[in-house]
């Protein structure tokens, strides 16, 4: 296991932009029986990551049933391969830290520790949801876990997120932003405009690209003139990094530099380069992707990797990993089973939180409403 050096965390400050500095990391070697074993601290770490990527595996899986039994509607974007990256980028935030997602954020919410009935029953579009049934799957948002959206726009979230960390700094609080995207987001406007300004501004913020290599079916050389995303911090004199995202202890390393960098008053790029193990959406066949590719894929697995390495490292056995499978799946049964006997929302309330005050001509059209309401004919028979 790759330990985890921890700078003590800095006071905020004004730092000079430390130019790009890309580091490549590699998985972490085995350790063979008897020789450094992992401390007391990196078990229990090992095996938080662990419960998570399983948890959050066994809940998409979860979701991804119920889609197709008629439960979940709309969109619905999967963390399938991503449990990793999400399991240690997460754990390297404090509860007080603010997160801003895309609309792949299921994982996310249940890793910032919103209750899982409430995450499930949103997708089920019940009221227990954590936006009262009314978001779905994409828009999800808790203030009191600080997990602020759940955007379906392709980079909705970059200038709020970085309008959030000029909040931050305008206060002179301790906290920080990090706002995660894909890296089909990096070519959109919203993405230069957040960077510039962030270093501009020395905000608080850690930009992370969750390179999956696709943006629905387009491939990140297909849409990016610069493959190595990570260095379009270069551009923003904002320090940025890549790494391994599928495996935990990497992501977390890296995460806590990037975070460091962001309570000491700087923005940070980090690139996590992970895999989308299905298609874009539950409803995807990924009929894209070439037999060569699919087969590639069917031996890529973040969590099963991780369980291996526990296993080799002595943190688990075959027994201990079956055992806790069979938990999370009677916690994943129960959570579905929570979501299934939740109310839906009354209509009568679904205008309710469109706007935190009221707005002048607030559109209130239901589906099936007339677009525009009749104008009188003039001169027209009475
Ligand atoms: C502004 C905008 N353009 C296009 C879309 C349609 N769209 C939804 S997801 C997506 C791909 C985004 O890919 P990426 O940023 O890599 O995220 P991933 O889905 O891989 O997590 C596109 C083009 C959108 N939602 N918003
Ligand atoms: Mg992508």
């Amino acid at each position: 296991m790759s330990g985890t050096t921890r700078s003590s965390t800095p006071t905020r400050r004004r730092t000079k932009a430390t130019g790009t500095k890309a580091s490549v990391e590699t998985p972490p070697t085995e350790t063979p029986p008897g020789e450094n074993q992992p401390s007391e601290v990196e078990r229990e770490r090992a095996q938080r990551f662990y419960r998570q990527m399983l948890f959050i595996r066994r809940f998409e899986e979860r979701a991804q049933r119920a889609y197709t039994q008629a439960l979940i509607g709309g969109y619905c974007h999967l963390n399938l391969g991503e449990e990793a990256a999400i399991a240690g980028l997460m754990d390297e935030l404090r509860p007080e830290d603010y997160l801003f997602t895309n609309y792949r954020e299921h994982g996310y919410a249940l890793a910032r520790g919103i209750d899982p009935n409430a995450v499930m029953a949103e997708l089920f579009g019940r009221v227990d949801g954590v936006s009262k049934g009314w978001g779905g799957s994409m828009h999800m948002f808790d203030v009191s876990h600080r997990l602020l959206g759940g955007y379906g726009i392709v980079g909705g979230q970059l200038p709020i997120a970085t309008g959030a960390a000029l909040a931050l700094q305008y206060k002179g609080a301790d906290e920080i932003v990090m706002c995660t995207m894909g890296d089909g987001t990096v070519a959109i406007g919203a993405f230069h405009e957040s960077l510039n300004l962030a270093s501009l501004w020395d905000l608080p913020i850690v930009f992370v690209i969750i390179n999956n290599g696709l943006g629905m079916g387009t491939p990140v050389a297909h849409s990016s003139a610069l493959p190595d995303l990570y260095r379009r911090g270069d551009a923003y004199r904002i320090e940025s990094a890549r790494v391994d995202g599928m495996n935990p202890d990497i992501v977390a390393s890296a995460t806590a530099t990037a975070v460091d960098v962001a309570r000491g008053g700087r923005p940070y790029l980090l690139e996590v380069v992970t895999e989308r193990l299905k298609g874009h959406s539950v409803v995807d066949p990924a009929k894209y992707r070439s037999g060569d590719e699919a087969a590639r894929l069917k031996g890529v697995d973040p969590v099963r990797a991780y369980a291996q390495h526990l296993t080799a490292i002595g943190v688990h056995d075959a027994e201990s990993i079956a055992q806790l499978d069979a938990e999370v799946l009677r916690e994943v049964d129960a959570v579905a089973a929570f979501a299934a006997a939740s109310e839906f929302p009354d209509t009568s309330t679904l205008f309710d939180y469109t706007y935190a005050s009221p707005v002048p001509n607030d559109s209130r059209r239901l589906p099936g409403d007339a677009l525009y309401p009749a104008a009188p004919i003039v001169g027209g028979a009475a």
